[in-house]
């Protein structure tokens, strides 16, 4: 269906549309549809804005994706149906990898996504191959790409379970994730969660990767120590704050009448 640019909820209708359509085309699990209602519902809570914590993580991840030494950006069905073009660019701008990590595995879908991946203009698509085993974590995502997501010191995850952010974290590496809940198990576990839409929060991240590259002195070249703790007590504070905005009353309005 061709949704009119009128419509207020349009960019939510069409990220909608998109994720049918990769489950139609077989690229998005069917599952993926709930996970994009749940990030719609935190989405709303928030305001469908990116939230000052939300920009502050941005930063902290950019500074610390540009001064990574093996950064790895993972992609799933719904980050390929969302924001193909968005991921591949970002990869370029921080010179990282990008490794198809899915929970649902099928060989088939894997190809898919790596397509899509290079239609968007991706070069080596990682994940694709032999791969090797996370230590300590029994689901297909477990599966990782030994020059990729095993080798690398810092992955960026987005709309994940909290799982292979845990195990990542045992092996070392430094964990960044993008998730609308600030309550999720990877935004607990990850060391710089960022509390946006990826949709938001993707296109922020090449503008910011691209304004530090252009500074004269290069990208900052230390990471300041993020407290994602804090940073995930602002978010549900923004939350707080949306929600009494959105439910204060005047006082005429405060009884519902005799
Ligand atoms: O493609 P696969 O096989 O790897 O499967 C991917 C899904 C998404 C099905 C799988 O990872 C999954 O089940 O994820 P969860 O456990 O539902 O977690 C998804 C998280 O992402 C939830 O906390 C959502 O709130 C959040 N989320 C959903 N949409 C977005 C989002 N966060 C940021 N931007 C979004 N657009």
């Amino acid at each position: 269906m061709k949704i009119p640019r009128s419509h207020p909820r349009y960019l939510s209708l069409v990220q909608r549309q998109l994720i049918e359509e990769g489950i139609a085309k077989g690229y998005v699990t069917p599952t993926g549809m709930i996970a994009h209602g749940r990030g719609e519902a935190f989405d709303y809570l928030l305001g469908e804005r990116t939230t000052e914590p939300a920009r502050r993580a941005e930063e902290a991840a950019v500074v610390e994706l540009l001064r990574a030494q093996a950064p790895v950006i993972s992609v799933n069905g719904n980050v390929a149906a969302l924001c193909p073009k968005e991921v591949v660019e970002l990869s370029k701008v921080i010179s990282a990898k990008l490794e198809i990590n899915l929970f649902y595995w099928s060989k088939e879908r894997e190809e898919k996504i790596s397509k899509i991946l290079k239609q968007a203009g991706a070069g080596r698509v990682y994940g694709t191959g032999k791969k090797k085993k996370i230590p300590g974590l029994a689901s297909p995502r477990g599966f990782v790409d030994p020059e990729g997501i095993y080798k690398a010191d810092v992955v960026l995850v987005m709309l994940e379970d909290g799982d292979r952010t845990e195990a990542l974290r045992r092996m070392g590496k430094r964990v960044i994730a993008i998730d609308l809940n600030p309550f999720s198990r990877t935004a607990q576990s990850a060391d710089i969660t960022i509390v946006d839409n990826i949709t938001r929060a993707l296109p922020n991240m090449i503008d910011m990767a691209k304004r530090m590259r252009r500074r004269r002195s290069g990208p900052p070249t230390r990471t300041k120590i993020f407290d994602n703790e804090k940073g995930l007590r602002l978010s549900i504070k923004e939350i707080q704050k949306h929600l009494s905005r959105a439910g204060s009353l005047s006082l005429e309005e405060n009884s519902l009448g005799s």
